[in-house]
């Protein structure tokens, strides 16, 4: 069946719908709930926004009406507790969204993932989850649209930074003309300004950043062919800059400019184990890598945990990422 014809088979004779997203949510996850909430408010549904937790500092922009409640606050709310639809975004799976919204999501008489994550095509079937899409925001736009509801101001910064941050900024090989479309009709609501809303995202950060990107760049390698490139990164270089450790999810993203490179990995250094994240910068699906190294993700995002010192796990992963590519 088709997305739009399965969400409105779940939207049927609801009246309450609860929406919420994955733990440490990012802007794709949160700009969805926002989005969705406005969109099925519109045609007169009752919805809630829980999170297990309240959003981080840098991500309050995209919700100055503070919509998202997190659940303690929800919790001394007199918002409804039971509902007739239990949405969860960005991810597939109850075990991602928190112990006490977990608990909540069993109230529900139906509960739908939409989401964009890989999973088994049974998962696939019965909710709507398109891996094809660059980000949860893309299919909540396709939705919004396909309910027939225009795009509002309230929407359009979501949505945008949904698709601006899970796409890298427009590189990733999901990111199609249906994508920039969507887009198209976003900014016409008048409310995106294409440098600001980056700068939101990307552009927060302090000289300290800045000084451990360069330590870290500099420690930057490719094996013999050049295809396969790495960045190690220590704990000890982390707390002497006093950079939060997900501040750096994107140092892996530079190496993706280098000259015939396929495949790039970052090695973070976390106790006794290194989590090593994997970009594609070509067709190869890193995420069927990860998987075999123990991890998951997308195909051209995809990271996992390692236990063992950075030297050694480095040396291993590349020796295993060499094997896999041949
Ligand atoms: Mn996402």
């Amino acid at each position: 069946m088709e997305t739009i014809q399965k969400f409105k088979e779940y939207l049927e004779d609801t009246k309450i719908i609860l929406i919420t997203t994955h733990q440490q949510p990012d802007a794709d996850g949160i700009g969805s709930q926002i989005a969705l909430t406005h969109a099925l408010q519109s045609i007169g549904k009752k919805v809630v926004c829980v999170n297990e937790e309240k959003l981080t500092k840098r991500h309050q922009y995209l919700d100055l009406n503070e919509i998202i409640i997190p659940y303690n606050k929800y919790m001394r709310s007199d918002a409804p507790k039971e509902f007739d639809l239990f949405i969860v975004v960005d991810t597939n799976t109850t075990d991602r969204i928190g112990t006490n919204m977990k608990k909540l999501s069993i109230k529900s008489n139906r509960i739908l993932f939409i989401d964009h994550h890989p999973c088994p095509k049974e998962v696939i079937s019965l909710h709507c989850i398109d891996i094809n899409k660059c980000a949860t925001g893309e299919i909540i736009g396709k939705l919004i649209e396909g309910l027939g509801i225009a795009f509002t101001k309230q929407m359009a910064l979501p949505l945008y930074s949904s698709i601006l941050v899970d796409s890298s900024s427009f590189r990733y090989p999901k990111v199609s003309s249906g994508t920039h479309r969507l887009v198209a009709s976003l900014m016409e609501t008048g409310e995106i300004r294409p440098s600001w809303a980056y700068n939101q995202i990307c552009g927060t950060k302090k000289i300290s950043h800045i000084q451990l990107l360069g330590r870290v760049l500099s420690t930057a390698q490719t094996d013999r062919d050049g295809v396969i490139a790495w960045i190690t990164m220590s704990e000890e270089e982390l707390k002497k800059f006093k950079v939060d450790q997900d501040e750096t999810n994107a140092f892996i993203n530079h190496l993706l400019i280098l000259d015939h490179i396929q495949i790039a990995c970052m090695f973070r250094e976390q106790g006794d184990y290194v989590k090593v994240s994997f970009r594609s910068a070509t067709n190869i699906d890193v995420g069927t890598m990860a998987h075999a190294l123990g991890g998951g993700g997308h195909d051209h995002s995809a990271a996992t945990i390692i236990k063992g010192n950075l030297q050694s796990v480095v040396k291993r992963t590349i020796f295993q990422l060499t094997v896999m590519m041949k």
